[in-house]
């Protein structure tokens, strides 16, 4: 699997705009350095990056920017716009070897960053203010993860590779909020190109760009619903499946194959049984799903979508009703060509791939029909994590 990298454009800089008047405020002072990390959404191979296998996400528009400058002295000052007025300014000692997590909750995202960053940190001030709706499964953590180091980078030097950059966010996450997660979210928010899904093989970290072309759109639907469940399923899904992997003889499930699994049937319980047939019918989805989008099939691109949701919703059990219900309201459309949930599940976002002349027709139905009050985004696949000029305030 290669790397091929395609120019990047840069997008509007309302956002950056409006984050730059805001430090202005607080500060009382002009920043000096602008970064940006978006959002993403998975178009299909869920729960198995944490199992070796292979993902297919795009970065999204939406996105978290810092803004900011280096200071005098030793404190890391930061200040969130998405969180509480009461919770939202957040002091602590630029000396990483005091870092530790605590409250409130949404700086270890940040500090876990700072404490694994490979420079000398530099005393700041900055500002956070993000699009990326909070725990809607479109990684709003590690698009702060993400957008936490790149600041780093620019106020530091300290240049990193956008693999390192990922895996550094991804030990932040594990260590200072607890979430044994995979590596898609870092990855994608920080190698994420215009234009293009993302191809990750989780095992050998390689990369692939999967144009999506002009003829459908992907169209990400809120359910606006979030269940505690899942802060707790997600770790107990990762253990049966390594618990699952031990048992199997392998390194992990990528290494299994359906076939396999049928013959060792008898070793797992029905359950686990279920969770490995999930993951491992999931990898080969995204494999078949990557060629049909390279063929521009994308009737049997959303058909292998929707399939991905039945078997998250009935063998890997991390859907709800919500998302079930706005997945078969989207297949009632003409013009759909598949749909299923996206991200780690119980709540948050389905993605629907669809026609473009459809779109309309599509937010219709949903808003008439949806039992609850969805919110929508048509995305363009955009870029992932860059360092930005400061836009000049007015
Ligand atoms: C969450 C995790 F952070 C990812 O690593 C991935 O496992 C995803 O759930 C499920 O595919 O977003």
């Amino acid at each position: 699997v290669v790397t091929n990298n395609l120019p990047q454009h840069s997008s509007g800089f309302a956002m950056e705009k409006i984050a730059v008047g805001l430090f202005l405020k607080e500060f009382d002072a002009s920043p000096t350095i602008a970064v940006a990390a978006p959002g993403r959404v998975n178009l299909i191979g869920e729960h198995t990056d944490y199992n070796g296998g292979f993902v297919l996400p795009m970065a999204l528009p939406l996105k978290t920017v810092i803004v900011g400058r280096v200071v005098e002295g030793t404190t890391f000052t930061v200040v969130s716009k998405s969180v509480d007025s009461e919770e939202a300014r957040v002091v602590f000692g630029t000396d990483k070897d005091h870092i530790e997590r605590g409250l409130p909750k949404w700086a270890n995202y940040v500090k876990g960053v700072c404490k694994f960053f490979p420079g000398n940190l530099k005393a700041v001030e900055v500002l956070i203010y993000s699009d990326v709706p909070l725990g809607a499964g479109l990684s709003s953590s590690a698009a702060l993860e993400v957008a936490t180091c790149t600041f780093l980078e620019a106020s530091t030097g300290h240049k990193m590779s956008p693999i390192d950059k990922a895996l550094l966010c991804q030990k932040a996450e594990h260590e200072f909020a607890s979430v044994p997660c995979g590596i898609m979210d870092q990855f994608i928010s920080s190698l994420g190109v215009e234009r293009n899904a993302l191809l990750i093989d989780c095992q050998s970290l390689s990369t692939k760009l999967v144009p999506l072309g002009n003829e459908a759109s992907v169209f990400i639907c809120d359910s606006n619903v979030k269940h505690d469940l899942g802060g707790s399923e997600y770790p107990k899904r990762s253990a049966q499946c390594k618990r699952a992997s031990a048992i199997l003889g392998k390194e992990c499930l990528r290494d299994c194959s359906l076939d396999e699994l049928e013959v060792s049937r008898e070793l797992l319980d029905e359950e686990t049984f279920r969770r490995v047939r999930h993951v491992v019918s999931e990898i080969q989805r995204t494999q078949d799903a990557v060629k049909a989008l390279e063929s521009q099939d994308f009737a049997t691109f959303g058909r292998l979508m929707t399939e991905s949701h039945a078997s998250l919703r009935d063998d890997y059990e991390v859907s709800c009703k919500e998302l079930d219900e706005l997945v078969d309201l989207a297949l009632e459309v003409d013009g759909v060509y598949g749909s299923r949930m996206t991200g780690g599940g119980f709540g948050g976002c389905t993605v629907t791939l669809v026609k473009k002349e459809a779109v309309d027709a599509l937010k219709k139905h949903l808003n008439e029909k949806y039992s609850g009050n969805a919110s929508f985004y048509v995305c363009e696949a955009s870029r992932g994590a860059t360092e930005i000029d400061i836009p000049v305030h007015q």
